[in-house]
């Protein structure tokens, strides 16, 4: 049966979304792969690049590459300010309360791990207990084994249904006065499901329980309010939020911060430096020690122009409704099973298909330009949950079309003729 659902107009996307003007802000959308168009539909792994954030780059290595913070001359001075300016901008993007609460760091697994040795071995003993969910990525799963082997802690697991959707009443069962942290992403990179986050931040701080939020596929495609929701860590990287690869964030409320011992020692995070004892530089620096991703986090702040210049809730919107006409169209394909069929999804479409393992479609489809991503999505336990060993998944980015879902829709049946 064809999934073909009519996508031929740029008229069917929601107005004043310029779609074309995107895709041609993107460089690389251009390329073709095994000579035919590139298909990009992998944004969930990594997003591509606009010239915007590629120009600055380049700038920053033309013209004022240069260490921060430490030199009196030209070009130290316009890289500190450039890059303390992203910093401002990222402050601003999600709006936090201020620039300290905004830790550089070299993505998600990143800021997940800081908070996990940072905080958890500061305030998790023996027989506490951290909350986490069973659709998370590893890396909002292992650091925290990691600090239960160190500390004797217990990790405890809210369970999904068969939809991927969390059980918000096992979550309250497992919420007690052992727990001394829930972390739970906001989006699923396996299942698309839109957590929510709120109610489980408000529950857990009923009990006086601090809330980390793994926001990775959450920020390039909503807007993100630490402050409405009043979360105590919000964690994100840069690449997929179309800024360069080694760049992320970590937010946390000044309050818990402040209080919070450095993790990685070396420059930049000390304020002085002696045999007997170091003494550590104000926030956010105490969490940064040692040269970061210059270039790259001023890039971040391209990346943040960018999408605000489009506006968070015209991308939300336009993908919404891409995800809708991408699940009608996968859902008329025969022998198509999506995993995760929440409520409340993001444009993330994880599949399988019968008789045909999801890395013989990856390839296949390769070969048609089109790119998706295959495999457990460093989510073993969604795997194991749903008794799989991988999906197939296409995630979906601002300048998606309905055009490539069509043509994602003819590479899966012509996938399906090779297999018959
Ligand atoms: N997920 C995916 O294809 P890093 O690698 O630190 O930038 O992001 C880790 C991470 C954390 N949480 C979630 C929910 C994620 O999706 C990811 C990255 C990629 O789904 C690569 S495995």
């Amino acid at each position: 049966m064809s999934a073909r659902l009519n996508a031929n107009t740029e008229s069917e996307y929601p107005t004043g979304f310029d779609i074309e003007k995107i895709r041609s802000d993107f460089p690389v959308l251009s390329r073709k792969v095994n000579g035919k168009p590139l298909v990009y539909l992998d944004n969930g792994a990594t997003s591509q690049k606009p010239l915007a954030v590629i120009e600055t780059l380049d700038k920053y290595y033309r013209e004022y590459n240069s260490n921060i913070h430490r030199g009196v001359h030209t070009l130290s001075e316009e890289a500190t300010t450039e890059y303390e300016a992203a910093r401002k901008k990222i402050k601003n993007f999600i709006n936090a309360n201020s620039t300290q609460e905004i830790v550089l760091t070299s993505g998600t697994t990143d800021a997940i791990n800081l908070v996990a040795q940072s905080y958890g071995r500061t305030n998790i003993k023996v027989d506490d207990e951290i909350i986490i969910t069973e659709m998370e990525h590893h890396s909002n799963i292992v650091p925290w084994q990691l600090l239960c082997e160190q500390t004797g802690a217990k990790l405890n697991v809210v369970p999904i249904n068969d939809a991927g959707e969390i059980i918000v009443e096992e979550f309250e069962r497992l919420l007690n006065e052992k727990t001394k942290i829930v972390a739970i992403v906001h989006i699923s990179n396996a299942l698309g499901t839109i957590n929510p986050i709120k109610e489980i931040i408000d529950l857990a701080h009923a009990k006086n329980v601090p809330v980390l939020i793994d926001g990775a596929q959450a920020v390039p495609h909503y807007k993100v309010d630490v402050q409405a929701l009043d979360c105590d860590f919000y964690c994100f990287s840069g690449h997929k939020l179309f800024g360069p690869t080694g760049t992320g964030v970590l937010f946390g409320k000044q309050s818990l911060l402040e209080a919070m011992p450095p993790w990685k020692g070396g420059g930049d995070m000390i304020r002085t430096v002696r045999f007997d004892k170091s003494t550590y530089n104000d926030l956010p620096y105490k969490f940064e020690a040692g040269t970061p991703h210059i270039a790259g986090v001023i890039g971040l702040g391209a990346a943040i122009d960018y999408v605000s210049s489009i506006g968070m809730d015209a991308i939300s919107a336009y993908e919404a409704d891409l995800l809708d006409y991408a699940t009608k169209a996968l859902s008329s394909i025969d022998d198509l099973r999506l995993i995760g069929i929440a409520k409340n999804k993001a444009s993330i479409l994880s599949f399988v298909m019968e008789k045909i393992h999801p890395h013989d479609l990856g390839t296949i489809l390769d070969q048609n330009g089109i790119a998706i991503r295959t495999g457990h999505h460093c989510a073993m336990p969604v795997m194991e949950r749903y008794k799989i060993p991988a999906t197939a998944r296409a995630s979906l980015a601002l300048y998606n079309t309905k055009q490539e879902i069509d043509l994602l829709v003819d590479g899966l049946n012509n996938v399906k003729k090779v297999f018959a």
